[in-house]
């Protein structure tokens, strides 16, 4: 670490280096210098993006652009390395990046109150409204087809079909439960395909740890891990931050009573999002934000429920069947997202009575 951290220019010299927050890919440090100055290491997971080079030039062009925006959101910062690139690799050939470290900022797993989840989706809508006009042809697609839902299912019955670990048969239920959903999930892409949503740049993976609050206001303050910062659907940014931020329980819950949406947490980031960008989409796309939302939370249910069967080799995991209780917990939620369909149809249209054009 000592090596990597000498290849970045830092204010001062390196004192202490401590694991980093909960996310399930890279691997995350925050270093303390002599200076008094933090930074975030990061070590790229090559399994998930197989060329790092192009990750960062996307980082870096989308942190700038909405920089120059001053929307009232902070931006992540590259530290650059001595060679000049903001990068480097180790003698193993893992691929290591630094940032500033936001100090006074909250990453949170859970809200605490629905004024959190009203912030994390400002800070998602603000973010996304300021690359609406950002050359969405210049970025790399750090992961092809990243959600594109019908490829994920074709993907799952491939993993099925190699059965790499023998797992399969543990899984029959789930496996029935997205398959019997198959032209449902497809809704988002068909729609997409003819020309019924627009593709814009979007940030792809809105889980509540992925924004920073202010710790002393609780506001909206900077949007984090712009690794999958691609052309994608608006509807697949609010689900995710759904899925994830208004579930009554942990991603990878066991007890699966304790699992269900909360709709008080739903209508919270259902304003945050269309107060902050709301005005800026078609008629279409707000009535299919429900949808992103189940499909979304059905489609991480079938990655997961992939890489349990290939053997782990994806997400980060910290118990043997933890990819397999994250696919049932998703699969609850889904489930349970059904059951109130009518219900998180009625608080849309109440959202959007008031906040959205009516043309
Ligand atoms: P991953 O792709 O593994 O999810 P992230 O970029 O999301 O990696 O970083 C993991 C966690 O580290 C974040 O969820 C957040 O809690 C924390 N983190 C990352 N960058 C910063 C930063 N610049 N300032 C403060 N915390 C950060
Ligand atoms: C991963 O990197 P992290 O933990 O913020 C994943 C998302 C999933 C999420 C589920 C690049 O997000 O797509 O929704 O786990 N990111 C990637 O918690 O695959
Ligand atoms: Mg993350």
């Amino acid at each position: 670490m000592e090596q990597v951290l000498q290849q970045f220019c830092l204010d001062g010299t390196p004192v202490s280096c401590e694991p980093l927050g909960n996310g399930h890919i890279n691997r995350t440090f925050r270093v303390m210098c002599s200076s008094g100055k933090a930074y975030t290491l990061q070590r790229i997971n090559r399994v998930a993006f197989h060329h790092p080079e192009e990750l960062i030039e996307n980082i870096d062009a989308v942190s700038r652009f909405i920089a120059r925006k001053n929307i009232g959101l902070e931006t992540i910062r590259l530290c650059p390395a001595r060679d000049g690139r903001k990068f480097t690799v180790d003698a193993q050939g893992e691929y290591w990046r630094a940032y500033d470290f936001i100090s006074g900022g909250l990453s949170l797993e859970a809200p605490r109150d629905r004024n959190d989840f009203y912030q994390a989706a400002v800070a998602f809508g603000k973010f996304q409204q300021a690359l609406a006009d950002f050359p969405a042809a210049t970025l790399h697609e750090t992961i092809p087809h990243f959600h594109d839902t019908e490829d994920r299912l074709r993907q799952l019955r491939a993993s099925v079909e190699a059965d790499a670990c023998g797992r399969a048969r543990e899984a029959g239920p789930e496996l029935d439960f997205i398959f019997s959903r198959e032209q449902e999930l497809g809704t988002l892409c068909r729609m997409q395909r003819s020309g019924a949503l627009p593709l814009r740049v979007t940030h792809n993976d809105t889980k509540l740890n992925n924004v920073l609050l202010d710790e002393q206001t609780g506001r909206a303050r900077c949007v984090l891990d712009l690794d999958t910062v691609m052309p994608g659907l608006s509807a697949h940014d609010f689900g995710d931050a759904v899925r994830f931020g208004a579930s009554s329980a942990a991603e990878d819950e066991t007890e699966l009573t304790k699992v269900f949406l909360r709709l008080d947490m739903y209508r919270a980031y259902l304003e945050g999002y269309l107060d902050a960008c709301g005005h800026a989409l078609t008629e279409n796309e707000i009535s299919v934000l429900p949808l992103g939302a189940k499909i979304i939370t059905t489609e991480l249910g079938a990655r997961f429920l992939k890489d349990y069967l290939d053997g782990d080799v994806y997400f980060k995991i910290d118990r043997p069947s933890q990819n397999l209780d994250r696919c049932r917990a998703q699969l609850r939620l889904a489930a349970d997202m059904e059951e109130k369909w009518p219900e998180l149809q009625r608080i849309l249209q109440e959202a959007a009575a008031s906040r959205c054009r009516t043309e």
